[in-house]
């Protein structure tokens, strides 16, 4: 059944072939209650049953992607609660979307909103973007991702200082950190969010899906599995049409027109 979600907009087709998801929960700065966390993977879920649709952007205002966990919520639960409401499957959920998903961040990504930026593929920043983990400055710690996502993108000793001080960091320092992939100015991170999803694709989406789940993998196993991995996925391209298209194309020097099949 299609959602109608209260605190997202999904629009499909904001581009060809591109999906675009933008939190919309202003007055809390989109503080990732339960339900928003819920709506956001149902629609992941939804953009990736949807043909049409190779890859998704996921956004939040010009002023916040996301100020974290809904604190209001959290102030009042025991340890019991917190793990009865069972988030974790939510972020796992969001984790395993198959589609390429672009991050466009501008204003705070702070706690959990740092590490949904994190659970995205790629992130575009607007300049006033700030990427901070700090939930130690409400005495706990990061709980989405922060001190294993942070700490393969930053390294130890930069993850350290942002989830001890709670320190943000800009959006050119997350650039220079590898935490970004690029930084644009505030009127234009989102168009260049969409360029870089456009240029996505035109790629093969079997491909992609390929090549996203083996990059994944290398950081959740050894050097020898991950070239494995690779390698049968490698192998798995040539089960598709896109392959022979895209070899041909070569070969005839033109464009090559992919089908995800
Ligand atoms: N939760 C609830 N409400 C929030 C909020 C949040 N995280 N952040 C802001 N708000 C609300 C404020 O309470 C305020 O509401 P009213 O007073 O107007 O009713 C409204 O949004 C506007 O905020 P401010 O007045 O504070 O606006 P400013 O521009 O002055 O400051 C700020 C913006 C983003 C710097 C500030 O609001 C702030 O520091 N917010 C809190 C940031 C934070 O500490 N985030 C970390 C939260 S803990 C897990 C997964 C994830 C997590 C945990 C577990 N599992 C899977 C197990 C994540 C945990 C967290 O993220």
């Amino acid at each position: 059944m299609p959602l109608s979600p209260q605190f997202l907009t999904v629009t499909p087709e904001a581009r060809p072939h591109v999906a675009l998801v933008q939190l919309n929960r202003p007055k809390e700065l989109n503080a990732l209650h339960y339900n928003l966390m819920l709506e956001i993977a149902q629609a992941l879920e939804e953009l990736c049953a949807n043909p049409a649709v190779r890859v998704i952007v996921l956004t939040g205002s010009e002023r916040v992607f996301a100020a974290g966990a809904d604190i209001k919520f959290m102030s009042e639960r025991t340890a019991v609660e917190m793990l009865e409401i069972d988030q974790i499957s939510l972020w796992e959920r969001i984790r395993k979307t198959h589609k390429p998903l672009v991050a466009a961040v501008s204003g705070f990504a702070l706690g959990g909103g740092c590490e949904l930026s994190m659970v995205c593929d790629m992130v575009v920043a607007s300049e006033t973007a700030q990427f901070g983990q700090p939930e130690i400055r409400l005495g706990i710690m990061p709980g989405g991702g922060g001190t294993q996502r942070l700490t393969r993108a930053v390294g130890k000793a930069r993850a350290m200082e942002m989830v001890l001080t709670g320190q943000p960091i800009s959006a050119q320092e997350a650039a220079d950190y590898g935490l970004v992939n690029r930084v644009a100015p505030v009127g234009q991170y989102l168009e260049e969010a969409y360029r870089l999803a456009a240029a996505i694709a035109r790629m093969s989406p079997v491909a992609a899906r390929l090549a996203k789940e083996a990059v994944n993998r290398s950081f959740e196993t050894h050097l020898d599995e991950g070239l494995n991995f690779e390698r049968k996925n490698f192998y798995l391209t040539f089960a598709s049409e896109d392959q022979k298209e895209g070899m041909a194309a070569f070969l005839e020097k033109r464009l090559p027109e992919f089908k995800g099949r």
